[in-house]
């Protein structure tokens, strides 16, 4: 009898530890940004979205860095998300009408270089 509940101690203690592991996950998207406000708008708006732990953008390279829940959300919607703000994310294109209310500056190829 002992052993049987030794048994079902280590089964329950090992689907603890399973449900402790990390769910979250990194990615990195490609995105039409063009400079610093461009960054502040999108990470304010992936600040609000669902599942998402934090993202930071690189404008230099336009790669944005994005870690989020695997339980709460999906690389799709993130990308969404920033088409949503007037960007592109990857090969999902940029909302139109998201992307006209963007300062011309911030549309793509606004700033020469
Ligand atoms: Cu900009």
């Amino acid at each position: 009898m002992k052993s049987i509940m030794a048994i079902i101690l280590l089964v329950s203690g090992t689907s603890v530890l399973g449900q402790n592991q990390s769910k979250f996950k990194e990615i990195k998207i490609k995105t039409s940004s063009e400079c610093k406000m461009c960054k502040e708008r999108i990470e304010n708006a992936l600040a609000y979205e669902k599942g998402v732990k934090s993202s930071s953008l690189d404008v230099e390279s336009k790669i944005l860095t994005v870690t989020y829940d695997t339980l709460k959300t999906t690389p799709e919607k993130i990308r969404k998300a920033v088409t949503k703000v007037g960007y592109d994310a990857d090969d999902m294109p940029a909302d139109p009408k998201a992307y006209q209310k963007l300062p011309v500056c911030c549309q793509k190829g606004g700033h020469s270089k």
